[in-house]
């Protein structure tokens, strides 16, 4: 038996590596990994082979014993469930956890992602680009500001240390603001995004 992650050096794919990392660091015995490297540049998501696991043609895909899983948080939710630790609880604290996962994947990754693809990928005029870089830029601030509320921690972090996080969110931070980057902020944290 073998776990196969098809992934690629992307957030959303980062999400399935950090997960089984963090399962590992709290004790899981995983069974053997094999990383499936799928090269979207190339348009490795669009073959019949990759479609066959993810119809929706986006990374990250997992395939466990047979049964494939598709959208990176009910990849989260599956292993989560699987390898019970606490870093997602199964009991009734799993609604401390579960409305943030759906959270992330209906608002946060596609607000970001949308302004992601017309600040780096679009190759459009930027007459074209001026209102989904204000609706998306909009919208994702407004989701940086609920990052600052109380107890969203809890939720978007769950059985993580904070000063893990924080020297995380840190470090990636840091590596941003040296290449020039301009990053969302929010006051009331100590990180940022
Ligand atoms: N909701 C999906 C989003 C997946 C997604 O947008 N993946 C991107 C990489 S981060 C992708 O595969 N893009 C390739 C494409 O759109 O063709 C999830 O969370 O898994």
């Amino acid at each position: 038996m073998a776990l196969d992650v098809y992934t690629g050096a992307t957030p959303n794919g980062w999400k399935i590596s950090i997960m089984l990392e963090e399962l590992r660091e709290a004790g899981v015995e995983l069974p053997e990994t094999r990383i499936h490297m799928v090269d979207l540049s190339a348009g490795d998501q669009f073959t019949p082979a990759f479609t066959a696991i993810n119809p929706n043609q986006k990374l990250p895909a997992l395939v466990d014993d047979g049964r494939a899983i598709m959208e990176s948080c009910a990849i989260l939710q599956y292993l989560g469930e699987k390898y019970p630790t606490p870093l997602f609880p199964t009991d009734e604290r799993r609604w401390d956890v579960l409305p943030w996962l759906y959270w992330q994947a209906a608002n946060l990754g596609p607000a970001f992602g949308n302004k992601l693809s017309y600040t780096r990928y679009i190759d459009v005029p930027d007459e074209e680009k001026a209102h989904p870089l204000e609706r998306f830029g909009r919208e994702s601030l407004r989701l940086v500001a609920i990052l600052g509320r109380p107890g969203v921690d809890r939720g978007v972090a769950y059985g993580v240390p904070k000063d893990e996080v924080d020297s995380f969110s840190k470090e990636r931070r840091e590596r941003y603001q040296a290449r020039g980057a301009k990053i969302a902020a929010n006051e009331n944290l100590r990180t940022s995004i």
